[in-house]
């Protein structure tokens, strides 16, 4: 096909073509380009991308439809720092959000915007995120100059003329705005304007400050948007579990970043749970609403993975690892000679030599990692062997349970129950997770990371909490309420719980509790399992030993838990719902 055959608008949404038109004219663009989301345009926009030296083509015998990405060194993460909600005023944003006046904000982006995209093509990138014909659903359009974003946003996303076919005649539809600028982190906003349901995102080439569909709208808009319109947007995995009988069981669970998120939500069950099988609706992001059966519905709104790619291995993730054999774009992995892919934690040697994820010769003996620890794979969710086929359900699946939980290697015992919704809220709000090394701020360190929404949630946070215990009149059945840890260690370090495919002994006592088969016991905590009650045929006999350790209740651990909670209850206390500081008064008699 000729050049001019891609690109065309054939949007008649007035609307929107009036808005793109206006974009167009601040940014002046050489080009702009309309993606339909169509294969041929895919194979279009690679080859330019190729050609442009963004893209480099991988072996494809080896990896088919597999691409090579480096950013620039100097913007390889989210940028919290950089991150705005922009309300009216400041105290809607909250204290954990940063905040700027909307007019003066827009004022300022104007400027970097104006004339930004001279020389460059300006793609409009209109997207679904929910499956098609899902009351869940929403449009958004992406204006970006990066060709990277474009074919990223393909992945991530349910892309193009479906997209305009859901708006229609429709006013309805996030405006994003995405330019690369000259990549200086001097000039990086991530902005976003709730009222207006609009983004900005300028000066990053990075995937969580540049695919808009993901944090930026399914989360810090979309959380916005959940508590006006009676849903919730939040940061969890969905995953199904059926039993032997066939019967499937729901679970949307909340880890901050580091937790294994997307290795929990592709979980292959041990060797002798025959007959059981955990199927994938989405490893990051759920949209949940209750459904006309009373029960409380959960869709991915996504379409791909964007996962962390260090550490990746048939050991950690079977599942992700045959996700990233095809149709996949690395971004900041080491490169080998031939045209194949490296990371710290692959299975097999590492390659006798490389180019590091900036480009630099690298050999094992190198001092540097080979590959960025935040590396990331763009995989198309269609890939995944344990796809649940209800990813495309536009009613959503029901969610029977949800889990909390962090990365503690002390306190946080490895499974509890909260007693009812307002209890198991008060879990979510007060969950912690230990920062790794590599993150600022030092090891070992609990960052409060409450529902793991800290760096997300679009709004004031006591109003988020308010809007989570208003959930419960709207749902008849209410989900049942978790929190796990599958990180304590002992006095020597040692982690008590083995962790990995492991994990389905506990989800599965979750299941059992949620259709009423499993015993517990009332703790301080929550309703804890009794000791025979977790299946522990096939591990080690020490194995019983470690779990009662990891679920031992330490009274002193507890007091300064609740004592450390208290920062986040206290920055938040002008708009702190009292369900909460009675939890924490409950927990403190209890204990
Ligand atoms: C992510 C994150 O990239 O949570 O999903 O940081
Ligand atoms: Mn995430």
């Amino acid at each position: 096909m000729d050049h001019a055959d891609f690109g065309k608008c054939r949007s008649t949404n007035s609307t929107l073509n009036q808005w793109v038109a206006d974009q167009a004219a601040l940014l002046q663009p050489d080009r702009v380009f309309w993606c339909d989301g169509s294969p041929a345009e895919k194979d279009f926009l690679t080859e330019d991308a190729v050609r442009q030296g963004v893209l480099i083509r991988l072996d494809q015998k080896k990896l088919p439809g597999c691409y090579y990405h480096r950013s620039n060194p100097n913007d390889v993460a989210r940028v919290e720092h950089c991150t705005f909600i922009c309300t009216p005023r400041a105290e809607e944003a909250g204290p954990t959000n940063n905040w700027a006046a909307p007019a003066e904000m827009y004022e300022k982006l104007k400027g970097l915007c104006r004339g930004a995209m001279k020389g460059r093509t300006m793609y409009v990138v209109p997207y679904l995120m929910g499956p098609p014909g899902s009351p869940l659903a929403k449009v958004g359009v992406e204006l970006t100059d990066s060709i990277y974003v474009a074919l990223s946003m393909r992945v991530m996303t349910r892309m193009g003329e479906l997209a305009l076919r859901h708006l229609g005649d429709g006013k309805d539809f996030n405006r994003g705005l995405h330019t690369m600028l000259d990549v200086n982190p001097e000039r990086r906003f991530i902005c976003h304007f709730p009222q207006d349901n609009t983004i900005i995102s300028v000066g990053s080439a990075y995937g969580g400050n540049v695919l808009l569909g993901k944090k930026c709208l399914a989360l810090r808009i979309g959380s916005w948007l959940a508590r006006e319109e009676g849903w919730l947007a939040e940061h969890m995995l969905i995953l199904g579990v059926e039993s032997p009988q066939g019967e499937k069981t729901w679970i949307a669970a909340a880890f901050p970043s580091a937790c294994g998120k997307t290795n929990f939500a592709m979980m292959v069950p041990p060797a002798h749970y025959k007959g059981w099988k955990i199927w994938t609706v989405g490893d990051d992001i759920a949209w949940m609403k209750p459904g006309k059966d009373g029960r409380l519905r959960a869709i991915n709104p996504e379409a791909g993975y964007f996962g962390v790619v260090p550490g990746t291995s048939l050991k950690s993730n079977p599942n992700a690892v045959a996700t990233i054999q095809r149709d996949t774009i690395y971004t900041n992995v080491a490169l080998t000679p031939d045209l194949d892919v490296w990371w710290e934690g692959k299975d097999g040697p590492p390659p006798a030599e490389a180019l590091d994820w900036q480009g630099r010769k690298w050999t094992p003996a190198s001092p540097s990692k080979a590959a960025h620890p935040n590396s990331r794979f763009a995989a198309p969710m269609t890939n995944n062997p344990c796809l649940a086929p209800e990813a495309d359900d536009p009613e959503g699946v029901p969610i029977s349970a949800i889990i909390f939980g962090g990365r503690r290697s002390t306190t946080v015992p490895l499974i509890s129950q909260a007693f009812n919704w307002t209890h198991g809220v008060y879990l979510g709000a007060t969950m912690g997770s230990e920062m790794t090394a590599a993150a600022v701020g030092g090891a070992g360190q609990v960052r409060r990371d409450p529902m793991a929404m800290l760096p997300f949630c679009g709004y004031h946070m006591g109003d988020y909490f308010a809007h989570w215990l208003n959930m419960r009149s709207k749902i008849e059945r209410l989900p049942r309420i978790f929190y796990v840890n599958w990180f304590r260690k002992n006095a020597k370090d040692e982690f008590l719980w083995p962790g990995f495919g492991e994990n389905m002994r506990i989800l599965k006592w979750i299941v059992d509790r949620c259709h009423g088969r499993a015993e517990a016991d009332e703790t301080a905590l929550g309703w804890m399992p009794r000791l025979g009650e977790i299946d522990l045929e096939g591990l080690p006999d020490s194995t019983r030993e470690r779990l009662r350790e990891a679920l031992a209740i330490k009274a002193e651990e507890w007091r300064q838990e609740v004592h450390a909670q208290d920062d986040l209850f206290i920055k938040l206390r002008s708009r702190l719902p009292k369900q909460l500081t009675e939890n924490r008064d409950l927990l403190i008699s209890r204990l």
